[in-house]
């Protein structure tokens, strides 16, 4: 935050560090009862928590998930949809670095070094990424990446950031990058905006427009592997369009510069293992940088777009 791309390091390990980090995984599942077993086999042995977050399942998702990890923090959502499922999530993790998989085995747990990795390094948000070296994806279909692409290109201009993918779920933090995620409350009642799929771009734009370290991460997202998807490409790429406008009008009018200090009292992270090698961390900075492309007149043609999408009407 605040430095250049040049400034910045990437790969190098904190100092002067005393306490090893405890890592909560956030697992938010919806009918996933026949992926849990694979989602376990692939998770690191050195997980501290796991909070499994249930979206009122019709199939026996809790049952299995108890089963499968009998010590997990099994909590209901409140509201519907996969924003909430991660806010009630959020609430109850306990852990300094905080990593949010899915539970239909696209997202691979033995992932999880990666980004632990690039957060001891020092980045603040380490961003999945399917675009880059080390990611992929054989589950992203041809009108996913378009939309994936314009929407990604959208936030780069108007937020200065050059991320790679914007709408994959695939990420971790620190904790106290949550204070800029400013999610709607899980108590309040009725829809909420951030209740749904936007919740990884309204997340992914608050820490850039925070000033937040943001480094990816290569990753790769395989095909679910049981049941069917709850994303609906047209819909909820809307809802993400939206949500790209409104905090950019919201940011415009925000002065609001947060930086987290996590980093001062902790000692290189402890060694997860992983059933199967992970390829080497790919980790490359993407806020605080200028963007790449801005013109005057791509400029005015977003804002044009942002007057015609309504975000006040209900959720
Ligand atoms: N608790 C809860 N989990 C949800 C909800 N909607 C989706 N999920 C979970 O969020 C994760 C991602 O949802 P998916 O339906 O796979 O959506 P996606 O991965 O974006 O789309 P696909 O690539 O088509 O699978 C999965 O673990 C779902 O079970 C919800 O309303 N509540
Ligand atoms: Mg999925």
């Amino acid at each position: 935050m605040g430095t250049s791309a040049n400034d910045r390091k990437v790969v190098s390990l904190p100092l002067n560090t005393t306490k090893t980090p405890r890592i909560t995984v956030i697992i938010p599942a919806m009918n996933e009862a026949a992926n849990l077993p694979h989602v376990a086999a692939r998770m690191p042995a050195g997980i501290d928590e796991i909070v499994f977050v249930d979206g009122n399942s019709t199939d026996n998702t809790v049952e299995v998930a108890r089963q499968t990890w009998p010590d997990a923090v099994i909590v209901q959502q409140t509201r519907k949809g996969k924003g909430n499922a991660l806010a009630c999530g959020f609430e109850k993790a306990t852990g300094d670095i905080i990593v949010m998989i899915d539970a239909d085995c696209s997202t691979d747990p033995a992932e999880i070094p990666r980004y632990v990795g690039v957060l001891v390094a020092g980045a603040d948000f380490a961003k999945g990424s399917r675009f880059i070296q080390g990611g992929g994806s054989s589950d992203i279909t041809f009108m996913r990446r378009i939309g994936n692409f314009g929407l990604n290109a959208i936030v780069n201009i108007l937020f200065r950031t050059h991320y790679s993918d914007l709408c994959y779920g695939y990420n971790a933090f620190w904790r106290d990058a949550m204070d800029v995620f400013e999610l709607p409350a899980t108590s309040a009642t009725g829809p909420q905006w951030g209740d749904g799929f936007e919740i990884e771009t309204l997340i992914n734009v608050r820490v850039a427009a925070a000033g937040l370290d943001i480094a990816e991460v290569g990753s790769y997202e395989r095909d679910r592997m049981h049941g069917v998807s709850n994303l609906n490409a047209v819909s909820d790429g809307i809802r993400v369009l939206r949500t790209i406008f409104a905090e950019w009008r919201s940011h415009r009018r925000s002065t609001r510069k947060v930086r987290p200090a996590h980093t001062a009292d902790l000692e290189p992270v402890k060694t997860l293992t992983t059933q199967s090698p992970v390829a080497v961390t790919v980790a490359v900075p993407v806020a605080s940088q200028p963007a790449a492309i801005t013109t005057e007149s791509l400029t005015a043609m977003l804002v044009d777009t942002a007057a015609t999408v309504d975000q006040e009407t209900a959720v």
